[in-house]
């Protein structure tokens, strides 16, 4: 089935928008940077990146006859944010497993943030104590269990949704976005920056992108130290999402890379590229980054540019996935 056929729910304002970073360019002296920004594409609880893959897991939802979403990632889970977003907006309920993913010291760290704004829109959240893992967990499994025990109706959507049979197809048509509004901005972006955990933002643009005339770099950019699982199931979401829009070819090892570097040793805890890259983006261009997906990505693509192996006739495309809420809980890192 080609893309264009998969149903979709629109949860978005439209295409999310892309714009040039001038200063930031000009500071690099390389290539010339742009964002295409998830953070300010939907009216859902701030947004963010998860709003265009549940777009197109909506219709399956509603197929069901679930009357709850149960999900499940960090404390400071962007995702679970914008499942019980879409749980309020549906008039459905949510049930959010947040496990222990990151051990950081702030003692707000489960209170503000993305966990505080799932609980104003009324989910129901768990606390677990199990660290960072990006496969299926058992907390999950037995979440949904107990939405039955009581009588409930559950539909499972996994971290990130990527490991949903739909997840990739959101980031598969972010490729075709892309395309049309290079059409409208006269511009061609060669590569592409894009954080990477669970799997599914990349591994969609990687599928969508894959149908398309003019080759160009896709880089995931490793956030979580834990490098083969990571391009695994990249791999396989990118080829599974491949088969679904029916691509017609299988995709080349080659169009799958996973970078590290700058991952630091651990999910969700910043180092000092993650500081440095987050203290320019916003003094240079009033964008914010945070210090788990987006300031990582950052720190990748501000030293791809600058050592030239972005080259410097490049335009590359910075993905910005929205992962600002969780700056809240990491108060003590920016006191001056
Ligand atoms: C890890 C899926 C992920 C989140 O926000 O929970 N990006």
């Amino acid at each position: 089935m080609a893309l264009q056929d998969f149903p979709r729910y629109s949860l978005m304002f439209g295409p999310s928008p892309v714009h040039r970073l001038d200063r930031l360019s000009a500071h690099l002296g390389g290539a010339s940077v742009w964002a295409k920004r998830e953070d300010v594409s939907s009216g859902l609880a701030y947004g963010g990146n998860k709003i265009r893959k549940l777009e197109y897991i909506v219709p399956n939802i509603l197929e069901s006859g679930a009357d709850t979403l149960v999900s499940i990632g960090g404390y400071q889970s962007n995702h679970t944010r914008q499942v019980a977003a879409l749980a309020a907006k549906l008039g459905m309920k949510a049930f959010l497993v947040q496990e222990k993913w990151v051990d950081w010291p702030d003692v707000t760290n489960d209170r503000v943030g993305n966990i505080m704004l799932s609980r104003i829109m009324g989910a129901e959240v768990r606390l677990d104590p199990a660290g960072f893992d990006i496969g299926i967990r058992d907390s999950w499994q037995q979440a949904l269990a107990d939405v039955e025990a009581r009588g409930g109706k559950p539909y499972g959507i996994p971290a990130g949704a990527s490991e949903h049979r739909l997840g990739g197809l959101g980031f598969a048509n972010w490729a075709y976005e892309v395309q049309q509004q290079e059409a409208e901005l006269e511009v061609f972006f060669d590569t592409i920056v894009v954080c990477t955990v669970t799997g599914s933002t990349h591994a969609g643009m990687i599928a969508g992108f894959a149908g398309q005339d003019r080759p160009r770099r896709v880089i995931g950019i490793d956030a979580s130290a834990t490098l083969e699982k990571t391009r695994d199931q990249v791999a396989r979401i990118a080829r599974h999402t491949a088969d679904l829009i029916d691509l017609g070819r299988d995709l080349r090892d080659d169009e799958i890379t996973v970078l590290e570097g700058w991952a630091g040793d651990l999910y969700g805890i910043p180092v000092q590229s993650t500081l440095d890259a987050i203290r320019l983006t916003g003094s240079l261009e009033g964008v914010i980054l945070d210090p788990v997906y987006e300031g990582k990505s950052m720190a990748g693509l501000i030293d791809l540019v600058s050592s030239g192996d972005i080259p410097k006739d490049s335009n590359v495309l910075y993905a910005h996935l929205g992962g600002q809420p969780a700056l809240n809980a990491y108060a003590g890192l920016f006191t001056s």
